[in-house]
């Protein structure tokens, strides 16, 4: 049986959320672009991205309101790899992943770098709907379900916390789902 982290429930279907609206998104002008304290931008297509080492990652998807889907199979690039490509600077404490349509989340770097944290291209071994992000979106074991954007275009590297949609109406800053991290408390600790 798969352990679900404190305070969630087994829920029966996906809630498809888009708190800015659902993008449109033309896949031959999409880039995925890094920029903050890095030495070099990249600006990679759809295309070189699905010909990088691709990583299957199954875990629980968890949904700060309460639910969680376990056992979802994602697959997509490593974060890592885009972070040692864009040779980020070693003063980077986030990174803030940014939507196409502006929707915005910090990640610490230390989560953002886990082996089995991805840029997933597939879930259950389909390209992502647009529902569910199209072309990619982050997936990142243990921080909740808003930090994984959709529609994803750009990840930032930063020295400095900065916060997201859901941060700035007081959710927190790390996220971590098995320490139950739901609403803000005390960011120097990060
Ligand atoms: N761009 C964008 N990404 C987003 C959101 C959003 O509103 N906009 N909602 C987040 C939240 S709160 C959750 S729970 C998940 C839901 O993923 P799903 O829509 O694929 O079920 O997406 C996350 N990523
Ligand atoms: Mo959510």
């Amino acid at each position: 049986m798969t352990t679900l982290p404190p305070g969630q429930v087994r829920g029966k279907k996906w809630n498809i959320y888009g708190a800015l609206g659902i993008p449109r998104v033309d896949i031959t002008k999409w880039r995925l672009k890094t920029s903050g304290l890095v030495k070099n931008q990249l600006e990679l297509s759809y295309d070189e991205l699905s010909r990088m080492e691709q990583t299957v990652v199954k875990d629980g998807f968890h949904c700060v309101e309460g639910w969680s889907i376990v056992d979802v199979v994602w697959e997509g690039v490593r974060i890592k790899t885009i972070a040692e490509k864009t040779e980020y600077h070693p003063d980077c404490k986030w990174v803030i992943f940014r939507s196409i349509e502006g929707y915005t989340a910090p990640v610490p770097i230390k989560y953002a770098l886990k082996e089995d944290s991805i840029i997933a291209l597939k879930l259950n071994g389909e390209p992502l709907t647009i529902e569910h992000g199209f072309p990619a979106r982050p997936i990142i074991p243990s921080v909740y379900a808003w930090k994984s954007v959709k529609w994803l275009t750009e990840l930032i590297f930063n020295k400095e916390y900065m916060n997201g949609y859901w941060e700035a109406q007081g959710y927190h800053p790390r996220g971590d789902v098995w320490l139950e991290e739901r609403r803000k408390q005390h960011i120097e600790q990060y």
